[in-house]
């Protein structure tokens, strides 16, 4: 009688606490928009290199694979970072060491995926853009993506990295541009796009090898499909490319404005309906997911 009692009481203590423990999940409210944390303007040089392990101290919040979602609300979205990746690991440190802080303060909850083209072939940016969602997808129920070239950093916390109404251009001005849009249809650099934007265009086109003329291909997509572009106010939209020299394999596509010409006549074939890859290996570090891939080659 008395044990039974006990157990009894046993059992509603843990009711108790799984109805307690139920509410704090509950109490847990959507993270306030815009973040609270921000700071605005950043000092952003690229004078003394960083190591990944420096990276990696000052970020002990960020979990395997690069992933982060703020501790004590939740984040309005879920956002995965697409980086076109081949033999920039200078770059991508910077990145790192920059980038991890900032989508932290902007409440984001977030994945950094590092795309990497296997081999050395002409490298194909928009194509490992388009691998880059369908693996993110595999891992995480993500919402939005941002498609970042590794050597561009934000100068101000406030170019929040997600997903608005429309397609999002955030690299509005590069100090490279003299902090202006080199022209209005631009949309290279940083972009995002909710999942469904993305869908609504077929992804990305996967037949520019080489440099030039995949971003502006993605904007005919969207302006066919009759999206417009959103993006921040010059101020908050300035940005920081590192210098280099051109790629060895990345040299200007002479096939680009012929292709730039017909994008409303190729998209529906060619996108994401038509993505094939293989994924050679997949390594996690804290800070990201590094995907290296084969892409194929260019066809002559
Ligand atoms: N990328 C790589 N590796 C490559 C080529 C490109 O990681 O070999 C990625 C990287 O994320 C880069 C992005 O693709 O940021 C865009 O390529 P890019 O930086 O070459 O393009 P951008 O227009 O420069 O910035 C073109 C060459 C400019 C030469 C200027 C010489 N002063
Ligand atoms: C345009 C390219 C874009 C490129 C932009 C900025 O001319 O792909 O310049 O280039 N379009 C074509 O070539 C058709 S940049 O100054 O960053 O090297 O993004």
């Amino acid at each position: 009688m008395c044990k039974e009692a006990g157990v009894e009481a046993g059992e509603t203590k843990t009711v108790f606490a799984l109805k307690a423990a139920a509410k704090d999940v509950k109490a847990l409210e959507k993270c306030p928009d815009p973040s609270p944390i921000l700071v605005g303007p950043l000092r952003i040089e690229f004078s003394s290199p960083v190591s990944l392990d420096l990276v990696r101290s000052e970020n002990p919040d960020v979990q395997e694979g690069g992933r982060f979602r703020p501790r004590d609300c939740v984040a309005l979205q879920k956002v995965a970072i697409i980086i076109p990746f081949r033999n920039r690991d200078e770059h991508l440190k910077f990145w790192l060491y920059y980038l991890h802080p900032i989508l932290q303060r902007q409440q984001l909850d977030y994945g950094v995926y590092i795309i990497n083209q296997d081999g050395d072939e002409v490298f194909n940016r928009a194509k490992l853009l388009n691998v880059g969602y369908m693996e993110a997808l595999k891992e995480y129920d993500y919402d939005c993506f941002i498609f970042s070239d590794v050597d561009l950093i934000p100068m101000d916390d406030r170019n929040t990295y997600k997903c608005f109404s429309q397609p999002r251009h955030l690299s509005v001005s590069m100090d490279k541009f003299g902090f202006r849009l080199p022209y209005n249809q631009y949309f290279g650099g940083v972009s995002s796009m909710s999942k469904q934007q993305f869908l609504k265009i077929n992804g990305f086109p996967n037949n520019y090898w080489g440099w030039g003329g995949e971003d502006d291909d993605i904007y005919n997509r969207l302006s066919s499909k009759g999206m417009s572009i959103s993006r921040p106010s010059g101020a908050v939209g300035k940005c920081r490319m590192i210098r280099h020299d051109r790629d060895k394999q990345n040299e200007p596509n002479p096939q680009r404005f012929n292709r730039i010409a017909h994008t409303r006549e190729t998209m529906n074939q060619d996108g994401i309906n038509s993505l094939t890859y293989k994924v050679i290996r997949v390594e996690k570090d804290q800070l990201y997911t590094k995907i290296t891939v084969d892409v194929g080659r260019r066809f002559m």
